[in-house]
């Protein structure tokens, strides 16, 4: 895809111009709306109530991490998030390995008492603080929470593992659908759009695979989980809800983190799966069925303000000469934010490619941000040639290893 628009010859902006074009950008991290890069959030409460820390992954990849957070905001329960590595992307922390020595994620700190398993930590903070409506052991939860569990096996076994003929593949699929069709039936089943009659546990413990199910299936299988009228809506009704956009993440950020989890997701082949592939990997991104809420006028901002404050790890990380990286993510953001369009030296586009890559949903920024971003770095990046970057690897993510990111 070569952009056809008139290129400037004068250079991209510098560093202190396109800073300026941030007008400051900055949320209230820990007072303000959810978001991924907040390590105590207190909801206008005093830092002395804090009874609680979440240690969550650092790339906020890890479904069952997303599910406690989701709940903490929620019921704004004052915390505080300490990140730790996934065995996927790096080495985890030795402080880690001692306080929960199998370093599974998630766990929580609870009046100083270390609580692992997800479901327990839901059942123990709803002991404390009261559950989020219904709690997790109502029994319409519970049958919600095995729904979910059939849900989640069915999604497995077609993507992740492959089929051995057409037919297994088709049987795999069929079994995928009975599910979801037994889930728009309990979603039917009430007047509003959720699970239960109100908002409550039951989303929340279908948020974290149901965005993993709508990414992955798109991907790898052709398939469109928000075509179902009852997902559509309740996709929807949670993209309405600010808690909800904080955690969010995008098509590209799971495709891409959930083979190494996953131990493998298994393409179809068939042509669907082919053209949503292409479509994810290298855009058009607007439009994707992720995300159906309105852009905000401060998404490019927001990418702007982000790549800025961590521009050196990001060049020093990025294959292409440091100085010819430089100058190309200049004319990217320089097209990010005025829509000009600059040349970029010959060479760049392999490291604007792989910057493309690697940004995460929510981990760097908000969707519609990370859409335009891309955008940008792929349209500057085609003025020179379609070659693209080192494929992103699928056993492991050792590429993110948070650890570049630690100065
Ligand atoms: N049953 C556990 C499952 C937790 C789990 O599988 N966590 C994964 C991440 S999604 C993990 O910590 N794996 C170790 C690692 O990747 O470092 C729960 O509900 O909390």
């Amino acid at each position: 895809m070569v952009v056809s628009s008139v290129v400037n010859t004068s250079p991209p902006l510098n560093w202190s111009d396109l800073e300026a074009l941030t007008h400051d950008f900055q949320t209230d991290r820990i007072n303000g709306p959810t978001n991924a890069q907040a390590t105590l959030r207190l909801f206008g409460q005093p830092e002395s109530e804090v009874r609680v820390t979440l240690f969550r992954d650092n790339h906020a990849w890890c479904p069952y991490c997303q599910k406690i957070w989701l709940w903490l905001e929620e019921k704004k329960i004052p915390y505080r998030i300490q990140k730790v590595t996934m065995f996927c992307y790096g080495e985890k922390e030795n402080w880690y390995k001692r306080k929960v020595p199998s370093g599974m994620l998630p766990a929580l700190e609870l009046d100083g008492k270390i609580i692992t398993e997800s479901d327990d930590i839901l059942i123990a903070l709803e002991q404390v603080f009261g559950p989020l409506n219904l709690g997790m052991t109502n029994s319409a939860v519970l049958s919600m929470r095995r729904l979910e569990r059939l849900l989640f096996r069915a999604w497995c076994g077609w993507l992740c593992q492959p089929a051995r003929s057409a037919r297994d593949e088709a049987r795999n699929r069929e079994m995928f659908i009975k599910i979801v069709d037994q889930v728009e039936t309990a979603i039917g089943q009430t007047p509003g759009p959720y699970f239960l009659s109100e908002f409550g546990t039951a989303d929340v413990i279908f948020t974290p695979y149901v965005e993993r199910m709508n990414a992955s299936l798109y991907y790898y299988k052709g398939y469109s989980l928000r075509q179902n009228p009852r997902f559509s809506d309740w996709f929807d009704a949670m993209e309405t809800r600010s808690t909800y956009r904080g955690t969010q993440s995008d098509f590209h950020t799971h495709a891409h983190d959930l083979p190494p989890q996953m131990g493998g997701c298994w393409e179809n082949g068939e042509p669907q799966m082919l053209e949503n592939k292409l479509r994810v990997d290298r855009g058009p991104w607007q439009g994707l069925p992720d995300v159906t809420y309105p852009e905000p006028e401060s998404s490019r901002r927001e990418a702007l303000d982000r790549v800025i404050k961590h521009r050196r790890n990001i060049i020093r990380v990025n294959p292409v000469y440091d100085e010819l990286f430089d100058q190309a993510l200049r004319c990217a953001l320089t097209h990010l934010m005025t829509g000009t369009i600059c040349q970029p030296q010959s060479g760049a586009e392999v490291g604007l490619r792989y910057l493309r890559d690697r940004i995460n949903v929510p981990r760097d920024m908000s969707i519609h941000a990370a859409k335009r971003l891309r955008e940008s770095l792929e349209q500057t990046a085609a003025l020179l040639s379609d070659r693209q970057s080192t494929p992103i690897p699928i056993r492991d993510r050792r590429d993110q290893n948070p650890i570049e990111f630690a100065n």
